[in-house]
């Protein structure tokens, strides 16, 4: 079993919480949910388990446990984030699971006490979803399928001044929830192919995202030619994708961020993976879903190792995207790591920077989620690429000589022995470790959970440095 431990600035331990079952996958929330001036800790395990903790009387307590058992499972909780969904100043937790039950939840919404969130004007029933009037929604229904691998993120996607969630599910899908529980309409341009429901409107979970621009015309708008089938087309899997929030081109609205793998072949294969940004549901809701400009072909990694079915170690990383200014235009760079081994820079318009190859070499390989902060302190938020650093943890490719003279390392590059030039050494000599640093408000857009930046990052205090934890592939049941 995990536990959950607090530790002092000295790492003197303070408390340690049990009342989660199983492991901890995904990272805690940390924030003074009610605003009393307490911290709370909730953290999620196993068994439909989600408990929130207090240090209070030099002890962690239990402030409250909730459950997101439903549908006949109790399934692991896999995805936190958390943000004051309705700004009454009190904060939100959302916990989205692996559960695979045609009539189960996977998107849970607890209020500060532990309850299922309830907003102003909604009904008891909002949350959990998907639910029983999900069954209906614009006729064909919408239906989630196991959330693996951190798969939410919080942030306004339209001009209500509530906060969506965005979710993304194992069955190819990502949807935008609004805070009441109901689903996101995607564009009207956006219509149903299938016969029983043709010409109808859909939201952003009913139909499956493809990689080219013409196929998703193709089949989704136009209704013309054989269906797409991952034999032929490549489609996007966001089943280990989390979904970042955050404005790219500074007109006050903001768009979703993810990196889906795009998947060929059967079974499927994954082919890259794709720095892919769609509009919000701002205005008269014509660009909701709509691919960004600049990403109408979304800029792609290189292919990483085919995985065998069983080969889960190393594990494959979760592609978060961290969403950061680091060239100081005030428009933010997505940095992430990829499974291929490297950690990519995209630019705003969709351009791709840089790649930095941590890797070197390793197939079977994969990092954190990329950690960026301002750590000379010089008043920008990352001046240089060399400050976007990466808690990076290689299992394969160790160096050729194990035990190098000391200092050697430094001097030589490990593979090619050849002089590491100043730069590039400095790059190496933080590349392993994990920078953890306070952001400081209104300078360092944050990349934690729901990073819309900067405005949410000013406003709420939950404070997870990692949301990519990879301690395990977090792909399960393919469908
Ligand atoms: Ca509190
Ligand atoms: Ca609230
Ligand atoms: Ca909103
Ligand atoms: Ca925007």
């Amino acid at each position: 079993m995990y536990s959950t431990f607090v530790f002092d600035a000295r790492g003197r331990q303070l408390g340690k919480g049990t009342a989660t079952k199983g492991r901890v996958y995904a990272p805690g929330v940390v924030a003074d949910l009610d605003g009393d001036g307490t911290t709370e800790i909730v953290v999620g395990g196993n068994e439909g388990t989600v408990a929130a903790y207090r240090l209070r009387g030099g002890a962690l307590q239990t402030a409250w446990t909730a459950s997101t058992a439903s549908g006949g499972q109790a399934p692991e909780a896999r995805g936190m984030a958390a943000a004051d969904l309705d700004g009454d100043g009190r904060t939100e937790v959302v916990v989205t699971t692996t559960n695979t039950a045609s009539d189960g939840a996977q998107v849970f919404v607890f209020d500060a006490e532990g309850d299922l969130y309830r907003p102003a004007g909604a009904g008891p029933g909002a949350w959990p979803r998907y639910n029983a009037s999900d069954r209906g929604f614009n006729g064909q229904g919408n239906q989630g399928y196991g959330a693996y691998g951190l798969n939410v993120g919080i942030g306004n996607l339209d001009d209500d001044p509530q906060m969506e969630i965005v979710v993304t599910f194992d069955n190819h899908q990502i949807n935008v929830f609004n805070h009441d529980g109901t689903s996101v309409l995607a564009s009207p341009w956006f219509t149903n192919r299938q016969s029983a429901f043709a010409g109808r409107r859909m939201g952003w979970g009913q139909f499956i995202r493809w990689l080219s621009p013409v196929v998703e015309r193709n089949h989704h708008h136009l209704h013309r030619g054989p269906w797409p089938h991952p034999r032929r087309q490549t489609w996007l899997q966001w089943t280990a994708s989390p979904p970042s929030v955050a404005d790219l081109n500074r007109d006050g609205r903001n768009e979703v961020i993810g990196l889906p793998n795009t998947e060929r072949k059967e079974p499927y294969e994954t082919q890259a993976y794709a720095f892919m940004v769609l509009d919000g549901a701002h205005g008269d809701g014509s660009r909701s879903a709509r691919r960004h400009p600049g990403f109408v072909n979304p800029p792609l990694s290189r292919k990483p190792a085919v995985r065998g079915s069983g080969d889960w170690y190393p594990p494959s990383g979760i592609p978060a995207p961290t969403v950061v200014d680091i060239t100081g235009d005030a428009r933010p760079e997505i940095v992430a790591s990829v499974p291929d081994g490297a950690v990519y820079a995209v630019g705003p318009t969709g351009r791709k920077l840089w790649r930095f190859d941590y890797a070197r070499g390793g197939r079977r390989t994969f990092a954190s989620e990329v950690v960026a902060a301002d750590l000379n302190r010089d008043g920008r938020a990352v001046a240089q690429r060399r400050a976007a650093h990466c808690a990076v943890r290689r299992r394969e490719a160790p160096p050729r000589d194990p035990h190098p003279p000391p200092g050697h390392q430094r001097e030589r590059h490990r593979h090619s022995r050849r002089p590491v030039h100043r730069r590039h050494r400095r790059r190496r000599e933080t590349g392993d470790r994990a920078h953890l640093i306070r952001p400081r408000p209104g300078r360092v857009p944050r990349s934690g959970f729901g990073g819309e930046l900067p405005a949410v990052a000013d406003r709420t205090r939950w404070a997870v440095a990692f949301r990519s934890r990879t301690r395990n592939r977090a792909v399960g049941t393919r469908r």
